[in-house]
């Protein structure tokens, strides 16, 4: 069979500004995405660092108790809410179309009203800072009834967060058409990349967990605004009720920030190891499996209130450790034996595998009631949130960076520069981290401005010199940014001698992505057409 034409739109003469400013391109809006979520990685970043010099030492005063509150709040309101979440919808955006062999995204005006809902979110979020009472600061979890009662940058919050919920929902919306009507000829849906599976469960999953948070925070703004008391017990609401529904978005939510970066991992693995990803279908599943799980674990974050059915969630939550360690069987099953190397993208999935690991274990500790009463809200938990969401999410950001820059921006990011960041980052990381474990077993609370403990200061100190080497951390990668930039683009359409579609065509490409799409046998057509197996231009 030849190869399949593909229709070419019109290209336009515009300024560049408008251009990007009303750009209906998925690969361009894809680009706004990642540089509005890498600006908040930094953003959060520095208020991250904020926060460990204030737990550099005990009873420090470095900042007043309510500034540390706005302070370890907004952190992780951008990291999650404006980082993680939608940096995926990033990658999403600019690799999906091209991976199915699609033209672009198939709303591609909704897909420009999901980017632009974001910078709105953004700015209202942290115009919190300038109202009276300082920004939100119940935590990214608001608990009621502390959320009910705080200043207007709560308000500010919930609307941002409405604001993100809404680009979310339209945005997985759009993946979930995109993927279910747009694949070329020949791509089944058993042939679709694994990124795109990850990014089709991530959509269902936010399809149905977004409006569920829609709903508790606009219960909670009635509450805050008008006289609601859906979360106050002396009007006849319930506190607990918050916690339910914030947990039922927000356990799904813990997968949507990981399945993708499981997704990359995924294509990265098999790429860099010369071999198939090991148990295609049993991946699907898996992530099938995690998606459908994810939606009966909740109330192992309510445990210690004794409002839920602990044997139940306990039971569950353990379950969901399955399909995940068959995800890490299939990745070590496609390494064995494999002509393997350690360019950085490579490295960084390794990262992510090893980091991901610790992290899943220890989180499967606390889905042991017992255990998890002894462990909730210390220190413990939040070096478990760090091992999945940094070790885990965050390495694999950076995985996708070093591995499609070359097809995003037509330039490869320096080798040695990425093995220095992966090296710095990694040691950073554990530094940070690591302690927190120790600091949480030996009962410190966590969401706290000052401890009077001195015995904690010294684990507390390497945990900050380790979060000042994770910024560090950051350097070579700027500098390697820079310098890419700073050269003609030169890359080939398959640097890396890829398997999925996305390598076939130009490096950028062109407006249209494809001019000719190949027969697509396998879920591997590069493969297959670098060893004859099928038809192509080249
Ligand atoms: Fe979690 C709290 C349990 C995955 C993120 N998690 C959090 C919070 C965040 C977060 C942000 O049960 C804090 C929220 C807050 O601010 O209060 N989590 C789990 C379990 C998994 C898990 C069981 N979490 C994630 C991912 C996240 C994330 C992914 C984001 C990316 N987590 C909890 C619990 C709490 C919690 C409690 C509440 C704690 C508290 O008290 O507040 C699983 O999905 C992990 C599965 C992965 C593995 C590793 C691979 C599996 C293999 C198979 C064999 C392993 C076995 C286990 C048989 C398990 C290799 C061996 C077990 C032993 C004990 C040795
Ligand atoms: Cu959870």
């Amino acid at each position: 069979m030849a190869s399949i034409v593909m229709p070419r739109p019109h290209t336009s003469e515009r300024p560049a500004i408008l251009d990007w400013l009303t750009t209906v391109d998925h690969k361009k809006l894809g680009i706004l995405y990642l540089y509005f979520t890498l600006f908040f990685f930094a953003v959060g970043g520095i208020l991250a660092l904020l926060v460990r010099t204030q737990l550099a030492v005990a009873d420090n005063d470095f900042v007043t108790n309510d500034k540390y509150n706005q302070i370890f709040t907004m952190h992780a309101s951008a990291m999650l809410f404006l980082f993680i979440i939608p940096v995926w919808a990033g990658f999403g955006n600019y690799m999906v179309p091209l991976q199915i062999g699609a033209a672009d995204m198939a709303f591609p005006r909704i897909n420009a009203l999901s980017f632009w809902l974001l910078p709105p979110a953004g700015l209202l979020m942290f115009s919190g800072f300038l109202v009276d009472g300082g920004a939100a600061q119940a935590g990214w979890t608001a608990y009621s009834p502390l959320a009910r009662t705080l200043g207007p940058g709560m308000d500010l919050w919930i609307i941002a967060v409405l604001l993100l919920g809404i680009s979310s929902t339209i945005g997985a919306a759009n993946f979930l058409v995109t993927m279910f009507r747009m694949r070329a000829p020949g791509m089944t849906m058993f042939r679709m990349p694994i990124f795109c599976w990850t990014m089709l469960v991530t959509a269902v999953l936010q399809l149905l967990a977004t409006p569920v948070l829609a709903a508790a925070l606009s219960m909670l703004y009635i509450d805050r605004n008008f006289g609601g008391s859906f979360f106050d017990p002396n009007g006849g609401g319930n506190v607990v009720l918050w916690q339910n529904v914030f947990w039922f978005y927000s356990h799904p939510a813990v997968y949507i920030m990981i399945l993708p970066g499981m997704g990359i991992v995924s294509e990265i693995i098999p790429v860099f190891s010369r071999k198939p990803l090991f148990g295609y279908k049993a991946f699907v599943f898996a992530t099938l499996g995690i998606g459908g799980l994810g939606f009966s674990v909740w109330a192992h974050h309510m445990f210690t209130t004794g409002a839920v059915l602990k044997p139940f969630f306990g039971f569950m939550t353990f379950m969901i450790g399955i399909p995940t360690g068959v995800k890490i069987f299939n990745w070590l099953a496609t390494m064995f034996r494999g002509s393997i190397t350690f360019e950085p993208p490579m490295l960084f999935a390794l990262g992510f595998i090893s980091m991901f690991l610790i992290g899943g274990i220890n989180g499967t500790f606390s889905a042991a009631v017992p255990v998890d009463f002894a462990l909730h809200d210390t220190y413990f938990v939040v070096a478990h949130l760090h091992y999945v969401l940094f070790g885990g999410s965050v390495f694999a950001v950076f995985a996708g960076m070093y591995y499609w820059f070359p097809k995003i921006w037509g330039r490869r990011l320096n080798d040695k520069l990425g093995t220095i960041q992966f090296a710095l980052m990694i040691v950073g990381f554990n530094l940070t981290f690591f302690p927190m474990h120790l600091l949480g077993l030996d009962g410190m609370p966590r969401r706290i401005a000052q401890y009077n403990n001195s015995d904690w200061t010294f684990m507390n100190s390497i945990s900050t010199a380790g979060a000042f080497l994770i910024a560090v951390s950051m350097i070579p990668f700027l500098v390697a940014v820079v310098a890419a930039f700073m050269r003609p683009k030169d890359q080939p359409n398959d640097p890396w001698q890829g398997n999925t579609l996305e390598w076939y065509t130009s490096s950028p490409p062109p407006v249209h992505n494809f001019d000719d799409v190949p027969e697509i046998r396998s879920e591997r057509p590069l493969f297959d057409l670098r060893h004859g197996k099928a038809d192509g231009h080249r």
